[in-house]
């Protein structure tokens, strides 16, 4: 029997943006719509060595079998936009969303926090996931009408823009399913396949990640090819020249998410002689933890053999 909830979808919503969310939609859990892109995407080798994502792929296609029980996804946005600190140029870059505490403990943190008030309210399945299973993020937050994928891959909001992360709990309870976002924003822009610097873009909404930076300095393991364009860890570049983007960005308003250190002078200066025991102390829950410290040795390094430089941000109006 399904439970009968004692809550609407507009108390859901208003729950989840005084948890600190941006955005709230309901998705249906319908096989995907993009199975066979997903699979072609993978044949050709994009993945790389994410292996994980070949073995994850029967339940990503089909939705209604990642939480048994559930019916519905429940997607949500959370900002993690923080301004460049001046002067840093000349330095090793991290991308934004590795700047303060690794977002798969915040978002998680406060995703369990909204499905623990679902189950004090009714609720009996409210799982919670954000980047740790085989949810397709990108194509449930567009179902869930919070955005269109913009031709570099990023699911964009309007009124918002790119620099957020999704959120889902899949739930057994009903809830009315959003209307999915039917339109294309991006209209005859290719600003982020232009600005890309490895070319990692082989069409429009399909990433090659093995040229990707952001692959390169977090995903692959050995050396680094030449041509990092100076960043340490991820890189921001097709999200900071989007208009869209550009425009909206609003310092995040989550304290966790803001960053801890000033990654630049630290990745030039102190990495180079600091031991396991300090790495460990200095990037404790932050996403670079993972990456070790030879790792970011080896990220660091190659971001100064190529030169860092500004960032490539556009301050012009977003296409209609
Ligand atoms: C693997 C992965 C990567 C890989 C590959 C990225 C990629 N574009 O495929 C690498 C390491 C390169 C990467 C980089 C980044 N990532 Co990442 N990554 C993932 C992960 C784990 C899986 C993505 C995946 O399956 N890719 C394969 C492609 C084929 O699938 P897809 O991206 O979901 O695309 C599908 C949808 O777009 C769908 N679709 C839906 N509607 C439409 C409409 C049309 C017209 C089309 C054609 C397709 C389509 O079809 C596609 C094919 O199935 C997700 C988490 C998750 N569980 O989904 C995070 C995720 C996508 N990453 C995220 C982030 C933040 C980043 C970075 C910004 C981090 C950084 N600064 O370095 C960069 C951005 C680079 C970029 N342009 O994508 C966020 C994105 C949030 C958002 N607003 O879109 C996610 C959702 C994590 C999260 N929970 O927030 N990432
Ligand atoms: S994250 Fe950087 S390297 Fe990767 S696709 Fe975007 S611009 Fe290209
Ligand atoms: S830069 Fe232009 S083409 Fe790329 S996602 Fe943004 S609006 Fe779309």
């Amino acid at each position: 029997m399904r439970p009968t909830p004692t809550f609407t979808r507009h108390q859901l919503e208003a729950e989840a943006l005084r948890l600190g969310f941006v955005a709230l939609g309901v998705a249906d859990l319908a096989p995907s719509a993009h199975a066979d892109a997903f699979d072609d995407w993978l044949r050709r080798g994009y993945g790389g060595v994410m292996t994980y994502l070949h073995r994850r792929k029967k339940k990503r296609k089909s939705p209604a079998t990642i939480t048994p029980g559930a019916v519905r996804a429940i997607v949500v946005l959370e900002n993690y936009f923080s301004p460049d600190a001046p002067g840093d140029d000349a330095a090793p870059k991290v991308a934004r969303y590795a700047r303060g505490i690794d977002y798969h403990l915040v978002v998680l943190a406060r995703l369990r926090e909204l499905a623990e008030w679902m189950l004090a309210r009714g609720v009996t399945l409210a799982h919670a996931w954000c980047d740790d299973g085989p949810v397709p993020e990108r194509e449930l937050a567009v179902r869930a009408g919070l955005g269109w994928i913009g031709k570099n891959t990023m699911l964009i909001r309007p009124g918002v823009g790119s620099w957020t992360f999704i959120g889902t709990i899949f739930t057994d309870m009903p809830l009315p399913v959003s209307e999915p976002f039917a339109s294309d924003h991006c209209g005859s822009c290719t600003r982020c396949l232009e600005a890309c610097p490895t070319d990692a873009f082989v069409a429009e909404r399909v990433l090659d990640a093995t040229k990707c930076l952001s692959y390169l300095t977090i995903e692959q393991k050995g050396d680094l090819p030449d041509g990092t364009h100076g960043w340490a860890f991820g890189c921001d570049i097709c999200n900071e020249v989007c208009p869209w983007t550009a425009k909206f960005a609003t310092p995040t308003p989550v304290e966790l998410l803001r960053p801890r250190l000033a990654y630049g002078a630290l990745l030039r200066e102190q990495l180079p002689t600091m031991d396991e025991a300090a790495f460990a102390a200095t990037f404790a829950e932050t996403p670079m933890a993972r990456a070790g410290l030879e790792g970011m040795r080896r990220n660091a390094a190659a971001a100064l053999r190529d030169g860092a430089g500004p960032a490539h941000v556009s301050t012009s109006s977003p296409e209609k």
